[in-house]
């Protein structure tokens, strides 16, 4: 990201450094819990989403008469986010449903007129500020309810019949002071529900200055402003976007260390508290985190607390269970940044003054992690779970021999101190060994994203490098990628991996016999890590077209195995 760039993201940031302090001072905190919760609880369904939808709007509404969390207990919900090893804490304070959980001077649909009666904020920002925690809160720019707020549910898509857009930010700014002003100082204002039509940049931009000239060091996302990419949660370099770090959602952002962000992720499948839904493993919550903070980001994991106002057992075990592990190896989490060994299918590393902490989390056969050498001396080598490990460095390779055995379900957990500053060093890709027969092989493609072969060329998908793809037009709905062998081989297994991006539809994986392509596989959705099996075939060139996508597309790894 060019300086410029970074400078105008943080254009009328009152205080230079405050913004700069206050953005480190997040940043090592790397860990934080994210909280979606109002009257919606009482049904089970997604928060804001189901209103207008699952749920008749005018019956969502009315819920709030209902409400009545007796169960709340603002130290059991701070104390269960300090047993996680989470840092700081965000609330939805409003989401899209327009309700308010805190006493609001400027409405009535809050939590004052539910039976509950209590500042459920106040409660909890005395909470966590009593055990260390960052008090943060989430706020909706969109606000289906609100009459002056111009779109409706269900989700935005219909149009109030009245609105006044002008009277809606002027409440808007009184609600995110009044946040402020009561329960301040506010770690992170969390916006969201920005990318509909009626909210401008130019509306972000005031509303940015004007929290910074309020709190200087409050941390501001960017979802503040127009200028974020969807759910990669990046921000547009294009002038004038506003938000101090970027929110990739529901998924790991890429490495970047230019840019502050946080991956926003939920424990389970809803971000509002859901009956029977499905919970992520400890393995999945732990590689998650290790994943966001080897690429230099921080982790917001969300839970859904219920109408009753507690957090479902299992979730406080499972975030206890994260708790457990950050207390054995969290001092490779806090107060690190991400890399230098960018993070992969083999694992996460991060820096912290002269040590480097790798987290080994596939471990290669032969138990040696072959890893580029980097330009420092390695003086000592130790691993933090269980076993002997040692490292050489020779002819441009750092070569770790792992304990024979795992020492960590979740990963090993091995330390590097070197000669000098970690951070110095420049970050560098991790190759996935596939044992592919197609690496580094010839291969041409019907289609590459603006001819640019040398960015997203074919061979990008052979080379092992988590961070190359082979990349097609906009507009490509069908497409093919072509391998030579350079012999013939016998291929049993394919390997393909478009990550989130699930465009893929239908393919075939086809084989050249007798001049004409004969079909060893057919195929329907690819998406992240999709693994085939089928009779093997021996050929010497191999096809694999897609027949069918939503649009170009676009493969990070193209692998066919014996
Ligand atoms: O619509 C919201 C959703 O309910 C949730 O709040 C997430 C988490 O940030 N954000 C929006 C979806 O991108």
């Amino acid at each position: 990201v060019s300086g410029t760039a970074l400078a105008s993201f943080a254009e009328g940031a009152a205080d230079p450094a405050a913004h700069a302090n206050a953005i480190e001072n997040w940043r090592e905190l790397r860990f934080g819990m994210f909280i979606h919760w109002g009257p919606v609880a009482l049904t089970g369904r997604e928060i804001g989403w189901s209103r207008g939808k699952q749920t008749p709007a005018e019956k969502y509404d009315g819920l709030y008469k209902q409400f009545n969390p007796v169960k709340f207990n603002a130290a059991e919900w701070a104390e269960a986010a300090k047993a996680a090893g989470m840092k700081y804490l965000v609330i939805t304070a409003k989401h899209h449903d327009g309700f308010c959980i805190w006493d609001s001077a400027y409405t009535d649909y809050d939590i004052m007129s539910t039976p509950y009666k209590k500042d459920i904020l106040k409660e909890l920002a005395e909470e966590c500020r009593k055990r260390d925690i960052l008090f943060c809160t989430y706020y909706s720019i969109c606000d289906w309810w609100h009459p002056d707020y111009p779109t409706d549910s269900p989700g935005g898509r219909g149009k109030k019949a009245q609105h006044d857009m002008p009277r809606y930010v002027e409440y808007l700014n009184n609600q995110t002071t009044e946040l402020i002003n009561k329960y301040g100082p506010i770690g992170i204002m969390w916006f969201d529900g920005e990318w509909e039509h009626p909210w401008t940049k130019e509306y972000g931009n005031d509303l940015y200055r004007s929290l910074k000239a309020l709190q200087p060091d409050i941390v501001v996302n960017n979802r503040v402003g127009k200028g974020r990419h969807g759910m990669a949660g990046t921000t547009k370099q294009d002038a004038g976007n506003r938000g101090d770090y970027d929110t990739p959602e529901q998924r790991v952002g890429g490495f970047n260390r230019e840019r502050p962000w946080e991956t926003c992720m939920t424990i389970c499948r809803q971000w509002a508290w859901k009956p029977n839904d499905n919970m992520k493993s400890l393995k999945q919550c732990l590689q998650t985190l290790i994943q966001t903070v080897g690429g230099d980001g921080n982790l917001l994991f969300n839970v859904g607390p219920t109408a009753e106002g507690i957090i479902e057992k299992r979730q406080v075990e499972r975030l206890k269970g994260m708790g457990a592990w950050l207390e054995q190896y969290g001092d490779g989490i806090y107060g690190t940044r991400g890399g230098p060994f960018k993070p992969g299918k083999w694992g996460a590393s991060t820096c912290k003054g002269k040590d480097i902490t790798l987290f080994v989390m596939q471990r290669p056969s032969g138990g040696v992690l072959q890893l580029p050498d980097i330009n420092a001396k390695i003086e000592k080598v130790e691993t933090l779970t269980a076993g002997e490990v040692s490292a050489t460095q020779a002819d441009g390779m750092l070569s770790i021999t792992l304990p024979t055995e795992p020492g960590d379900e979740i990963s090993d957990v091995i330390r590097l101190k070197l000669d000098r500053n970690a951070f110095d060093l420049a970050p560098v890709v991790v190759r996935h060994v596939s044992h592919s027969l197609a690496y580094g092989k010839a291969a041409k493609a019907s289609n590459v994203y603006r001819k640019q072969n040398a960015q997203y060329g074919p061979a990008k998908a052979l080379d092992d490098d988590p961070e190359t793809r082979w990349a097609t037009d906009a507009g490509v709905h069908s497409a093919w990628l072509e391998i030579d062998l350079g012999e013939a081989k016998r291929v049993g297994r394919l390997h393909v991996d478009e990550r989130e991006w699930n465009r893929v539809q239908s393919y075939q994986l086809e084989f050249e016999d007798g001049g004409e392509w004969k079909v060893a596989h057919s195929g329907k959705k690819i998406g992240a890590g999709h693994e085939a099996a089928f009779n093997p075939v021996t050929a010497r060139r191999f096809r694999l077209n897609i027949l069918k996508a939503t649009d170009g597309p676009t493969l990070w790894e193209v692998h066919l195995l014996p």
